[in-house]
């Protein structure tokens, strides 16, 4: 190879693996709507993005995989929303910490 397509070579990977880098996930959105996680049930492609957001007047819930071992986390409060991008495949479960009876499940394949 000459110098020029060495450099030619070099500089295509470097745009190829930018565009990998800022290619954007899918966004699923699930609304959380009179103690309800709507859709309950998602399903999503690896790499994807999912966004709750609390459309409430004035409850605030949370979105919780207490399964994964995680700590519960902040309260969303009306118009707030949280986003979780899920890396790999399998059956995630959650629940709304202040209401247990509030669940929902992501399903990712
Ligand atoms: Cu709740």
């Amino acid at each position: 190879m000459t110098k020029f397509m060495q450099v030619l070579f070099i500089m295509s990977l470097i745009v190829l693996s930018s565009l990998a880098i800022s290619a954007n996930p899918a966004v699923t959105d699930v609304e959380i709507i009179k103690f309800k996680f709507l859709p309950r049930e998602i399903t999503i492609r690896a790499g994807d993005k999912v966004r709750w957001t609390n459309k409430e007047k004035r409850q605030y819930h949370s979105v919780w995989f207490e399964k994964l071992g995680e700590p519960e986390p902040d309260y969303l409060f009306p118009d707030e929303s949280y986003e979780r991008v899920f890396e790999k495949a399998g059956d995630f479960p959650y629940r709304c910490g202040p209401h247990p009876e509030m669940t929902g499940v992501v399903h990712v394949r």
